[in-house]
């Protein structure tokens, strides 16, 4: 991206209060949950995080599975399985993720399990820290595994503030962290995929910068649904697709013209959402930078 783009850098405090407990915590867990946005497989890895996380063993969730390219998750999986990791792409809504987690877990684990079967002991607890950028479905992975509202959720970054522990079965233990970002993104292209995936606060963006990629990407990536949503033909530039959908859905100004800004922000909202369609931000098999 050019030099003089605006920064889009988001780092509360509660975030390095996060960071800090999870440094002390970790010596607690057997294992890390570490969730990524299956949208954005690459930008939705913390530095911060793995480096927090160690050698610890760790199982990778690509969440939000169900608003990603399912082609392209597949392809995800497959990599990080070909790289060693241990990996499950999930609908945290709608899969029976109490027993896909619980299961790969205790596979992670299994060494732990024996000695501690082989002692005696009935149950043998797993503590797991979960862990992600914000809004990635944290608090969301623990209610469903305990298949219970234990944990807050809701559609924006930072709703989680304080680290806590959930005993989700007499096997588990999940420890839920508030998303944690981190101080300054080198790479704005980051920036912004992880606030097309709902993760940056909403009004830290230059909004139109966040749409305008979005549009140059999906023209070249997902070009039928584009013109599927928005009835458009022209894709030749970001500011023709705008043009193209202020007039289809008559978001005039006052003289009559296409209202760019209320095309942009609602744009923004419904890419976001899904409600263009299945969309990965990110592809294994291209140069992702
Ligand atoms: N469609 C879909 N939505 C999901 C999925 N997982 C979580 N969500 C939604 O994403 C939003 C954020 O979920 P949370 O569980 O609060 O996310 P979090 O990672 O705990 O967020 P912070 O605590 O803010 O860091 C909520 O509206 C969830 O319903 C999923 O797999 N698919
Ligand atoms: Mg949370």
């Amino acid at each position: 991206m050019s030099e003089n783009k605006t920064n889009i850098n988001w780092y509360p405090g509660h975030m390095t209060k996060a960071r800090r407990e999870m440094e002390e915590k970790i010596k607690l867990v057997d294992m890390v949950i570490e969730l990524r946005d299956a949208r954005a497989p690459l930008s939705s890895i913390n530095p911060v995080l793995a480096e927090i996380s160690g050698n610890k063993p760790k199982l990778i969730v690509l969440a939000k599975k169900d608003k990603a390219d399912n082609e392209v998750t597949t392809s995800w999986i497959k990599q990080l399985e070909s790289d060693g990791c241990k990996a499950l792409a999930l609908d945290l809504l709608k899969d029976n993720v109490s027993k896909l987690i619980s299961d790969a877990c205790l596979d992670l684990m299994k060494e732990k399990v024996a000695k501690g079967k082989a002692r005696g002991l009935k149950h043998v607890e797993i503590k797991a820290m979960v862990t992600g950028i914000p809004n990635v479905g944290k608090s969301t992975l623990i209610n469903s595994v305990s298949r219970r509202k234990r944990a807050k959720t809701a559609d924006h970054p930072g709703v989680t503030r304080n680290l806590s522990w959930i005993k989700v079965s007499p096997d588990v233990a999940l420890m839920d962290t508030p998303g944690v970002l981190w101080p300054k993104f080198d790479d704005q292209k980051t920036a912004i995929i992880l606030a097309l995936c709902g993760s940056i606060k909403e009004d830290v963006l230059p909004i139109d910068e966040v749409v305008n990629y979005a549009l140059n990407y999906l023209s070249r990536q997902y070009p039928e649904l584009l013109k599927k949503r928005y009835g458009i033909e022209d894709l030749s530039s970001p500011d023709a697709i705008i043009a193209g959908i202020a007039d289809n859905r008559k978001l005039l100004d006052y003289e009559g013209d296409p209202d760019f800004d209320k095309a942009v922000s609602l744009r923004f909202r419904e890419i976001k959402n899904g409600v263009v369609g299945n969309i990965s931000w990110e592809r294994p098999d291209e140069d992702n930078k």
